[in-house]
């Protein structure tokens, strides 16, 4: 039993070369996969809101999750090191079928196999000291070496290879970011969420990558990131917001969008009688999908560039799309195809329980004072300021009240830089010595900000925002 403890370490050890591998070259990483997996599995209302209250929101919840899954993945692969080999490397391979392509399982359960053999004669020769079983013990140790030699020199080919096609984002594009109005967020400054690790986010290089436009359609065509760049560009200032993000949360920006509209592609592709729905693909595999009916009178936007550079690979590069009116989660980020289907394909966050349609609840936020060191001084007078944001709906008034909800006062609005961009508010007011309660609820012609306390999942989170400031 002890005695097979290193070699069930050693399983553990090559999964996180393997895990390099998955950094260094894209190939698909089984922990991540069996994290997908469990996240379907278990992406609850009571879930995220434990994960929420214990990490916070953005991506820390995602990070530790995916701490949990690598290190259950590492008990399940030492535990196969207890096992003989012939029964250890099916069930791998058998196992992985679940979680990635069979190619990728067939391989890994090959390549371990492989190295468990190559590794077994160290442990029986050592085992014995005779003069014989030393030169037995020489033949295998060349055997083992030549075995790993081989295996480590196949990793590298299939890392080569696919390195050439996602490696180093080639940055040989423009990239003057403009003088911005106030009110945008600076790229380093947007927020980030992502189904991903972060450093196994995709790392597109734009010239091995192309926009593949197929299904029903007349004319099928791909399109290189230069071939886009060359048909008419449009410039959207549009605000996007997380579905996950709380009341008063910090997941939502401002950003200066350029790019293709999407309408452009159509008339390019031309559509068959039976196209019914967008389909989105994304380069890590996330996909989404749209009904081409709600898709007309909206203006979509296939993006390569935010606030006047090319889209930074963390929020896109090379091409992203943009829904205005939608939460996030509708928008992949690394595009790499468009597909016209007769048939919706639920998406990543909707196969989790997410929403389907993530039409944005309409909400307001206020920025300063500061929620996190609520003091200010009293009898001095301040502007209570802020942003309040509905989508598609635009923002017709916004009241704050400075005594928990009881009276109401009307705050001033700044005219939004387009229809899909956020509306900044202002309020002047001259605090009294005490604790007051700040309160903030936004209004749209259509619609007035839900009280109501919800939770981000599934429809995304609704309620006004309020916290206690103190002046003295
Ligand atoms: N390919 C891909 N696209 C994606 C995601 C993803 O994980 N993969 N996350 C989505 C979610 S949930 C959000 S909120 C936005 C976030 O974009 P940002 O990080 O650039 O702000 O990207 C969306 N597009
Ligand atoms: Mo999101």
């Amino acid at each position: 039993m002890f005695k097979r403890l290193p070699l069930a370490l050693f399983s553990a050890l090559l999964l996180s070369v393997l895990g390099g591998l998955a950094w260094w070259a894209g190939v698909l990483y089984p922990p991540i996969e069996l994290n997908g997996v469990l996240t379907r599995a278990l992406g609850t209302p009571e879930m995220f809101r434990i994960i929420h209250s214990i990490f916070g929101v953005g991506q820390d919840g995602k990070n530790i999750a995916f701490v949990g899954t690598t290190l259950l993945w590492l008990a399940l692969t030492v535990a196969l090191g207890f096992l003989p080999v012939l029964l250890a490397a099916p069930l791998l391979g058998l196992g992985l079928l679940f979680l990635v392509p069979w190619p990728v399982a067939l391989g890994y359960g090959v390549v371990y196999a492989l190295i468990r053999l190559a590794l077994t004669p160290f442990k029986t020769n050592s085992s014995r000291a005779t003069l014989a079983s030393t030169s037995l013990s020489r033949a295998g140790r060349r055997n083992a070496l030549v075995t790993l030699g081989g295996v480590g020199v196949a990793l590298l080919g299939a890392g080569i290879t696919r390195g050439s096609r996602t490696g180093a984002v080639d940055l040989t594009l423009p990239s003057a970011p403009g003088k911005l109005p106030t009110g945008f967020t600076p790229v380093k400054d947007f927020f980030y969420v992502s189904k991903n690790l972060e450093i196994l986010d995709p790392k597109i290089k734009a010239a091995n990558w192309t926009l593949e436009v197929n299904g029903e359609v007349q004319r099928p065509q791909s399109f290189t990131l230069e071939e886009l760049r060359a048909l008419p560009s449009q410039t959207v200032d549009l605000t996007l917001a997380c579905i996950s993000n709380p009341v008063g949360g910090p997941l939502l920006g401002l950003g200066r969008w350029t790019g293709v509209s999407f309408a452009e592609i159509l008339k390019r592709v031309g559509l068959t009688a039976n196209a019914k729905w967008i389909v989105w693909h994304a380069a890590d595999g996330y996909t989404e999908s749209l009904p081409l009916s709600e898709a007309a009178s909206l203006e979509l936007l296939l993006a390569y560039e935010q606030n006047g550079a090319p889209l930074t690979p963390k929020h896109g590069f090379p091409l992203r799309i943009l829904i205005p009116g939608r939460y996030g989660m509708k928008q992949p980020r690394w595009l790499t195809r468009i597909e016209f289907a007769a048939e919706d394909r639920a998406g990543y966050w909707v196969t989790r329980g997410w929403s389907k349609t993530a039409f944005v609840e309409l909400t307001s936020r206020i920025d300063s004072p500061l929620e996190n060191s609520p003091v200010v001084k009293a009898a001095q007078p301040i502007q209570i300021e802020g942003i309040a944001f509905g989508g598609l709906l635009p923002i017709t008034k916004v009241e704050v009240s400075t005594d928990g909800g009881q009276n109401w006062l009307e705050a001033q609005l700044e005219k939004p830089v387009s229809k899909y961009a956020w509306t900044l508010w202002s309020l002047l007011w001259t605090p009294e010595a005490g604790s007051h309660e700040l309160k903030v609820r936004s209004y749209s012609s259509e619609k007035v900000q839900k009280e109501q306390e919800e939770d981000a999942l599934p429809e995304g989170a609704t309620g006004y925002h309020h916290f206690i400031v103190n002046a003295s």
